[in-house]
């Protein structure tokens, strides 16, 4: 079903004069910043597109509690545990209301389960990485949650209702994730010599797998121009790249911690930072599925959904014996 549905992706941008008189219709109503809802007539490759980007999207939160799972039996304090672990919980919250929001398109959470183990649909190439000491953790809470945030907060007014109302929920918790992990690195770089070493270092390996997040840059972005001629996407890969550059650099400043990029420096003629591209040979690498956890994190997941099978099969018999009995009534 994901594999039929996903079939119609990839087409160009088509002209007014290339549209039937349904999808013009449609574009004209995106085109007024209407809402489109589960049940509205819409273009297969816009259902296809969504279907893909929120899934990919709700496997990016599930796979991504794995690196900070990681480090919740060895957080330093116990304060700091209960962070952490709300903050797992909150990514399962996440994927959830995601799931939910994909399955308004006529998919089913088992098929995107499905898709997902059998290597059809990705998810974020940061979750690759290892978190290698706790000072990853904030790293990841302040970079890769900020990310996160930079690329959701426009995603709060996308097109489709359901994926819009999901994101506006998951933003305000992201924010908090945000906060948490700069704490994290505010109180590492303030500490000794070897925890403010250890933070730099979280942030050298850090820097480059978090711009990756937003996607290759616009020229080897396959799905940007039609994603935002449809208002799935707002923004592009690269503008978004570049507004995370921005607000991230002070930042590190204030830290006193150094972003691992020789090449950084304020445009004065922009306003804005010029930057180091990412190695994006390294970033189509890991998508291949290449990067250093790849295999870790999908042997993760494939546990979980078998050990998790005895949980499906009992709901299941409940829910057969329960029609049943309704049937029989
Ligand atoms: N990782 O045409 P493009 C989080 C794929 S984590 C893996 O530009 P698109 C969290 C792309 O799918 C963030 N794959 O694609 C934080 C496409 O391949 P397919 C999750 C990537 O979709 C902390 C191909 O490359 N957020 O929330 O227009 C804890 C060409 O790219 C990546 C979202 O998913 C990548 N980084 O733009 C826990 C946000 N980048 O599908 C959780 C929603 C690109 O044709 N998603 N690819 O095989 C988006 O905004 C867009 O999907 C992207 C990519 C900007 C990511």
């Amino acid at each position: 079903m994901y594999a039929q549905m996903v079939k119609s992706t990839g087409h160009g941008v088509k002209s007014r004069a290339e549209m039937s008189a349904e999808e013009a219709h449609f574009q004209d109503r995106i085109d007024a910043g209407e809402k489109i809802e589960p049940k509205d007539w819409m273009p297969d490759g816009y259902r296809a597109t969504l279907i893909r980007q929120i899934a990919q999207h709700a496997h990016s939160e599930v796979v991504g509690q794995l690196p900070e799972g990681n480090w919740v039996t060895r957080a330093p304090t116990l304060e700091r545990k209960a962070i952490l672990l709300a903050k797992v919980q909150d990514e399962a919250g996440h994927g959830l209301y995601l799931y939910c929001a994909a399955e308004t398109l006529g998919v089913s959470r088992d098929e995107l389960t499905d898709a997902l183990l059998d290597g059809s649909m990705k998810y974020s190439s940061i979750f690759n990485y290892p978190t290698l000491t706790w000072a990853d953790i904030g790293a990841v809470g302040w970079l890769v949650d900020g990310a996160a945030i930079m690329n959701q907060v426009p995603l709060q007014r996308t097109s489709f209702g359901p994926y819009s109302r999901a994101m506006i929920r998951i933003c305000k918790e992201e924010s908090f994730h945000q906060r948490q992990g700069f704490d994290i690195m505010m109180k590492m770089a303030q500490g000794t010599e070897a925890q403010r070493r250890m933070a730099q270092d979280a942030l050298n390996r850090f820097w480059y797998p978090s711009l990756m997040m937003f996607g290759p840059s616009d020229k080897d972005s396959v799905h940007s121009a039609q994603s935002v001629a449809w208002k799935i996407k707002i923004n592009t890969n690269d503008e978004l790249r570049q507004k995370f550059v921005d607000q991230t650099v002070p930042q590190a400043a204030y830290l006193g911690l150094s972003i691992p990029d020789p090449e950084l420096e304020l445009n004065d003629d922009t306003g804005h930072y010029d930057f180091s591209e990412p190695d994006w040979s390294e970033f189509f690498a890991v998508l291949k599925g290449n990067g250093p956890c790849n295999t870790d994190r999908m042997d993760a997941r494939q546990k979980a959904w078998d050990d998790g099978a005895w949980v499906r099969d009992g709901l299941m018999a409940h829910a057969e014996k329960r029609n049943a009995r309704t049937a029989a009534e």
